[in-house]
């Protein structure tokens, strides 16, 4: 599934972040930026020792910030290294971190001017948020930075299984029923 914000492409695959061609793939990282489970397992594996060698000069990273390395044997040229929050009950700003994660992640590659990259449901794994409501904060957070910026000019989610994708797809098309009804509803100039 894929939607147009402005100039930009908002775009849901089901597949694994490893193999993306996009100028940067994001880790879901945790606060040492020293590897671990899941996504972060993965992309270090694929992207070989010298990522860890990178990772280990960056002093950590904070929840809800975000740090670049190059992607070594990865196709991507770039990792944006971020970590989202542990979710303890939805009450101790998970939410805002988790924004801010996707909206630090955007930036580093625009300031990069970097034109694609794709994210994992970050988060959503062995930290536990909850999928649906991840996904709308995930989509939420995208949908609103391409409103204002004009690049990254590709957005993609790689989700790891079928019921992730489809979760997504739903949140995505109530985001593009609703954008819809904005632009029908806007005075004709
Ligand atoms: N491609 C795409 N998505 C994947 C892949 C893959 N290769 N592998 C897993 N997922 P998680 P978190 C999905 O646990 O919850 C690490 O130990 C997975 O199904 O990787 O942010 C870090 O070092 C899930 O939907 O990340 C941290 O300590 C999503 O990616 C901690 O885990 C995120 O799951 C971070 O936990």
């Amino acid at each position: 599934m894929q939607i147009q914000i402005n100039e930009s492409q908002i775009e849901l695959v089901r597949g694994d972040i490893t193999q993306q061609e996009t100028d940067a793939i994001v880790n879901a990282a945790n606060e040492s930026l020293l590897g671990g489970g899941g996504v972060d397992g993965a992309i270090h594996r694929a992207a070989g020792p010298e990522l860890l060698a990178e990772c280990r000069t960056l002093g950590g990273c904070a929840t809800g910030d975000a740090k670049i390395t190059r992607g070594y044997r990865l196709k991507a040229r770039h990792v944006i290294h971020t970590v989202g929050p542990i979710y303890r009950d939805g009450k101790h700003n998970e939410p805002q971190l988790l924004a801010s994660a996707y909206r630090r992640s955007l930036e580093l590659a625009r300031e990069n001017n970097l034109a694609s990259i794709a994210f994992p449901a970050i988060s959503t794994g062995i930290y536990g948020y909850p999928r649906t409501e991840a996904a709308h904060i995930a989509l939420r957070t995208i949908v609103e930075f391409l409103k204002t910026h004009a690049a990254p000019k590709l957005v993609r989610m790689v989700l790891f299984d079928a019921e992730t994708l489809n979760v997504h797809e739903r949140v995505l098309q109530e985001f593009a029923g609703r954008a819809e009804q904005e632009s029908n509803s806007a005075p004709e100039t």
